[in-house]
C-alpha cells in the first residue's frame, strides 16, 4: 500500500520540487496551497491530489485534513518572508502574516494531522525553516523571528513525540532561487534578481532531495536537521559574488 505525503506550499519552489521527489519515491502526494490551478497542473503531471489550502485559515486546514484520512508524512513548507524593512520601520501587518504563515501554519497543520501520523505507525513531520531560524541579518527581524519560532516549535515537538512512532526533521536552507524573493519584494523582479546576482544559489530540487532522503531513511533513523547552503554562501550576510 502506498504511503501518503501531505506537502504544504506545493504550488511553487521547494514545495513543488518536494512533491515531485516524493511522488517519484512512490508516495501518494496531497498538495496544498492557495493557487489551486498550479497544484492541479502539477497533479496532472505527477499524480496525487490538489487541495486548496490557506494555512492561516483554521477552516481551510480543517477541510484539507478531513479529506486526508491517512497520512504518513507531513511537509510543513508553506511560508516565506515579507519585506526587508529595519525594525524601526517595521510593518505590523507583514510581521503578523509572516508569523501566521510560518509559525501558526506549521502548528495548525501538525496539530490537525498528528492523530493520523501517529496512527500510521511510522509518521514523519518535516518542517522547512531556514538559516534565518538561527541567524539574524539587518532588515530580517520579522522573518528571522518567525523562523526562530518555527524552529522552536519543531524542537519542542520532537520532545513531545518521544516514544511515539513519529519522526521530526527540520530542513534549514540558505539561499534558494524560487519565488521567495519575488514574494518578499512584493513582485519587484529587479529586486528579486539582485538577491542572486553573480552567485549560484541552491535550486528547489536541491532542498527537495534533502527532504526525500530524510524521509527515505529506515523508521528508527530520525534525521533531526539538515542545514544546506550554496557553496557561495557562508552566512546570511556573507555571499561570494563573482565579478562579471
Ligand atoms: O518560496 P516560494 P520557497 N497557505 O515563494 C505557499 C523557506 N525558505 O519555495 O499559497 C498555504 O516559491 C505558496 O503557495 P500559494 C520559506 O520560508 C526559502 O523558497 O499558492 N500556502 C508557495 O507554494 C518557505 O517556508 C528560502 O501562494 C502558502 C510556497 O508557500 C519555504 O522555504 C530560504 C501560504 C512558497 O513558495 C518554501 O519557500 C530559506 C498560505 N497562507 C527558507 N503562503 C529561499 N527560497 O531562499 C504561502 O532559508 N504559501
Amino acid at each position: 500500500m502506498s504511503r501518503t505525503a501531505v506537502i504544504t506550499g506545493a504550488s511553487s519552489g521547494i514545495g513543488a520540487a518536494t512533491a515531485r521527489a516524493l511522488a517519484a519515491d512512490g508516495f501518494e502526494v496531497v498538495l496544498g496551497a492557495r493557487r489551486l490551478e498550479r497544484l492541479e497542473a502539477l497533479v496532472a503531471e505527477i499524480g496525487g491530489r490538489a487541495i486548496a489550502l490557506d494555512v492561516t485559515e483554521p477552516g481551510s486546514v480543517r477541510e484539507l485534513v478531513a479529506a486526508v484520512p491517512n497520512c504518513d508524512v507531513l511537509v510543513n513548507n508553506a511560508g516565506g518572508a515579507l519585506g526587508l524593512e529595519p525594525l524601526g520601520e517595521a510593518d505590523e501587518e507583514k510581521w503578523r502574516r509572516m508569523y501566521e504563515t510560518n509559525v501558526l501554519g506549521t502548528m495548525r497543520m501538525t496539530r490537525a494531522l498528528l492523530p493520523a501520523l501517529v496512527a500510521s505507525g511510522d509518521g514523519h513531520v518535516v518542517g522547512v525553516t531556514s538559516i534565518a531560524a538561527f541567524e539574524t541579518y539587518p532588515g530580517g527581524g520579522g522573518y528571522t523571528a518567525a523562523k526562530h519560532a518555527q524552529r522552536a516549535l519543531l524542537r519542542t515537538l520532537r520532545l513531545e513525540l518521544l516514544g511515539e512512532p513519529v519522526r521530526v526533521t527540520e530542513i534549514l536552507p540558505g539561499m534558494v532561487e524560487t519565488e521567495f524573493s519575488l514574494v518578499r519584494f512584493g513582485g519587484d523582479e529587479a529586486a528579486a534578481a539582485e538577491v542572486y546576482r553573480e552567485m549560484t544559489p541552491l535550486r528547489a530540487e536541491d532542498v527537495a532531495e534533502c527532504i526525500r532522503w530524510a524521509t527515505a531513511q529506515p523508521a528508527h533513523v530520525n534525521v533531526d536537521e539538515i542545514l544546506v547552503r550554496p557553496r557561495d554562501q557562508a552566512t546570511a550576510t556573507r555571499v561570494h559574488r563573482r565579478a562579471k
